[in-house]
């Protein structure tokens, strides 16, 4: 039997559905905010395979941030896999939200973690601890892996590193097999809202219907290396398949601009972008109409960025065979493509990460 925490955003959607298809019963932990989170799509997958297998998928709705919560749910139920993916997990969000971000991205996994070892449950379960590739933080160039220094510049990368290091330290010193995987950024159709890909790929499609005329972005010139979370749900499966505990960095090896992703995003509607300006001022145009499609504005900037993301997945592609199936440009097309059907109001059947 398998625990998500938490079963309700995009990784836990498809996660759940992965370990249907491989056979196992799934709880996951529903927080009682989700409903009101930004990834409506994800959520709605999860309580659609919890009314279609009641037996198999049961949600507790409940809270990393309440231990009691959590040594009820440990005591009262046998976990062989927990899969921690509770998080505050919007990096703009961490600097307005500071002490909340670490009770929950890093206190949320102690909490976790000392559950377990309360209990004595150590020998019993293996525990996977969701890391993030933000934690690699002021790296400007080269490729980041397993042995990249961390450098966080947000209040969220700090709590994932701490994560990070007590989930290695509980598997020294307790002998707990618990692993993190440094995932980097991984999209897909049922991302939220205020994430940047699909605040573009949701864009584009409002656009192409006529429903807004622009998106207005921050900063187009970070870069991250994008991949498509189905993928990157089979590689932290394959971490956890292993019989040695370790941490794994998983990404597809390739980065991209924001500006490149909105480039990418309108082609898939037919429009051509040409960039005026600069700085703040600077705009993307259809090249076809002159009309403004893309501009800046300044408040959507971070205090602080992480520039440069570009994750090298050797070790996870030599020692767990993991490769990334989905292109760039297929992503793009897929998120832009759901989102026109969305907009239209006939929501597309949509890619699952099983045959369900
Ligand atoms: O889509 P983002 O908000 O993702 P970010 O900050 O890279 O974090 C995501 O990936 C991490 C893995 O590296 C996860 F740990 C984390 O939980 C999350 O899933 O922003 C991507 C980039 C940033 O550089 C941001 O400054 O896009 C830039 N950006 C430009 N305009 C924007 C916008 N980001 C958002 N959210 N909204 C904008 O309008």
């Amino acid at each position: 039997m398998d625990l998500l925490g938490s079963i309700g955003g995009q990784d836990g959607s498809y996660l759940c559905e992965l370990l249907l298809e491989k056979g196992y019963c799934v709880h996951g932990i529903l927080r009682h905010r989700t409903t009101a989170d930004y990834a409506p799509l994800a959520l709605s997958y999860v309580l659609a395979a919890a009314e279609e297998f009641p037996n198999k998928v049961v949600l507790h709705p409940g809270d990393i941030l309440d231990p009691y919560f959590l040594l009820r749910l440990f005591r009262d139920h046998s976990y062989s896999e927990v899969y921690h993916l509770a998080a505050q997990s919007h990096v703009g969000t961490s600097f307005d939200l500071q002490l909340h971000t670490s009770d929950v991205n890093a206190l949320g996994t102690l909490r976790l973690i000392q559950t377990i070892l309360a209990l004595r449950q150590e020998s019993k379960i293996k525990f996977y601890n969701a890391c993030s590739s933000e934690v690699f933080g002021e790296t400007r160039d080269g490729c980041q892996d397993e042995s990249t220094p961390f450098r966080p510049v947000s209040p969220y990368a700090a709590a994932k590193a701490f994560s990070f290091w007590v989930t290695s330290s509980a598997r020294k010193a307790h002998g707990l097999f618990a692993v993190n995987g440094i995932l980097f950024n991984h999209e897909s159709p049922r991302r939220g809202l205020d994430f940047v890909t699909r605040k573009i790929t949701f864009g584009v499609a409002q656009m192409h219907v006529g429903c807004t005329t622009c998106i207005t972005l921050g900063n187009l010139d970070a870069r991250r290396d994008w991949g498509h979370a189905i993928d990157y749900m089979r590689g932290v499966f394959a971490i956890m398949m292993q019989d040695v505990p370790d941490d794994y960095v998983i990404a597809t090896g390739e980065t991209r601009s924001v500006r490149e992703f909105v480039v990418a995003a309108c082609r898939v509607v037919g429009i051509e972008l040409r960039w005026r300006g600069t700085g703040d001022q600077e705009v993307g145009v259809d090249a076809d109409t002159g009309d403004i499609r893309v501009r800046v504005d300044p408040a959507l900037y971070r205090p602080a960025e992480v520039p440069f993301l570009h994750g090298s997945a050797r070790k996870a592609t030599t020692r767990l065979g993991w490769t990334p199936q989905v292109s760039f440009e297929a992503l793009v097309k897929e998120m832009v493509e759901s989102d026109l059907a969305l907009v239209r109001g006939r929501p597309a059947k949509l890619r699952t990460a099983s045959k369900l």
